[in-house]
């Protein structure tokens, strides 16, 4: 696919087959576990590398291949890996580049799950980890010890919405010799695209924006060059977090639509956030795009909008807030965002409640803490319905 398409066209065109079988629009479902070789050599060729052909759908598939270009494009990388959910995408950077003895700092405001994965099981085999506020890049300097190998950042951070400037970011890391991923889930790419600013990896939960309909699990690895894709690439075939590829064809139907879904979601947001802020039941807003978010500038310099995630405060703390999470009618009271309708949930004690209260304050997730995921419904009723339920306060 040409880089030089806008980013809305290779969302609706990326990954389509370089040629169709029966002049099929759609990317087919490849619904085959295995694929036959011509003959013993040519099985032989595939296995060792001299020929490409498909081989075993652990290894590879044509539906998910379609997809995996299909986020290549989109992030402007080298190659793409999809997996069987956001978590098998993060592990698996984590299990190839991280070994017995070594290092990663990481944004503490991250995804729960992403963090005590180190936390609980990669310290079982003798890897070291560190979270701190990666908005001010002096933190992740002051965190970088000799062995460090990994610098994780999460931009916009879940649930916080803290911003990491991912160019400084990528400055410190490579200064050290580690590598800079970045879980660039809040965004998608059709916001922001972190190899543009010095990133060496990409992760994604496909469950949300790319997705975008509530309805499929899924997650990607995206790298910048082939010597990081060949690094990575044998490790998720091992381990077998890949992808079905019924699934990809359903995130890859979803992305077709992400440039309106993306669209729409951000504007409603946008509108919504600046409305919450003049509430009175509401004591603070955090959304990138309000000109007092602590990073709103960095947020300017490196995302194309803000997205469609806002946490808040309101009168009365995590009584007010549960008060608010009970009584809306039209938002969903769920886990998960990115899809087309509209979620609201309590991190401290869902997303997030695996992290140690100790850290979860540290981080910013404070008890007090409502996250909203904005979808696609009419601005109105969106803000009709919040507007009851905290009234109710
Ligand atoms: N990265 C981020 C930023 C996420 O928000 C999530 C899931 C993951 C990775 C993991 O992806 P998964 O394995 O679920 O596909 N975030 C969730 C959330 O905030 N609520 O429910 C799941």
């Amino acid at each position: 696919m040409k880089n030089s398409l806008d980013k809305a066209t290779k969302a609706i065109h990326a990954g389509e087959l370089a040629e169709s079988i029966f002049g099929e629009v759609s990317v087919p479902i490849f619904q085959s576990s295995t694929f036959s070789f011509p003959s013993a050599d040519d099985g032989a060729a595939r296995f060792s590398g001299k020929k490409s052909g498909f081989i075993y759908t652990r290894m590879g598939n044509p539906t998910t291949k379609a997809l995996e270009d299909a986020l290549t494009a989109l992030e402007n990388g080298f190659a793409a890996m999809a997996t069987a959910t956001g978590m098998a995408a993060i592990t698996t950077v984590y299990l190839t580049f991280l070994n017995q003895g070594d290092h990663i700092a990481g944004t503490d405001s991250v995804y729960g799950p992403s963090r005590m994965v180190l936390e609980k099981e990669f310290s079982r085999f003798g890897v070291q980890a560190d979270f701190v506020d990666s908005t001010n890049p002096e933190n992740i300097e002051n965190a970088i010890r000799p062995n460090t190998k990994v610098v994780y950042i999460e931009t916009p951070a879940n649930p916080t919405m803290g911003i990491t400037d991912i160019q400084k970011a990528a400055q410190v890391a490579h200064a050290h010799g580690a590598l800079l991923i970045v879980d660039n889930t809040f965004a998608s790419p059709y916001l922001q695209r972190p190899f543009e600013h010095g990133a060496d990896v990409v992760v994604h939960s496909l469950t949300k924006f790319l997705n975008g309909h509530s309805d499929v699990v899924g997650g990607a690895i995206i790298t910048k060059t082939e010597a990081l894709y060949k690094k990575i690439r044998p490790v998720l075939n091992l381990f077998g977090g890949t992808m079905d590829p019924h699934q990809a064809w359903l995130i890859l139907r979803g992305i077709r639509t992400l440039a309106l879904r993306v669209e729409k979601a951000q504007e409603n947001a946008g509108k919504l956030a600046k409305f919450l802020q003049n509430h009175p039941k509401v004591t603070w807003v955090r959304y990138p795009g309000l000109p007092d978010h602590p990073q709103h500038e960095i947020a300017q310099k490196q995302m194309d909008g803000f997205g469609a995630m806002i946490c808040i405060g309101v009168k009365n703390g995590l009584t007010g807030g549960k008060t608010v999470m009970d009584n809306v009618k039209l938002f969903t009271l769920a886990v998960s965002l990115g899809g087309v309708e509209s979620l609201i949930e309590h991190p401290a004690s869902m997303t997030h409640a695996s992290v140690p209260k100790e850290e979860r304050e540290a981080a910013g997730v404070l008890d007090e803490l409502v996250r909203i995921a904005v979808g696609c419904e009419a601005y109105e009723d969106l803000r009709n319905d919040l507007v009851q339920a905290l009234n109710k306060i």
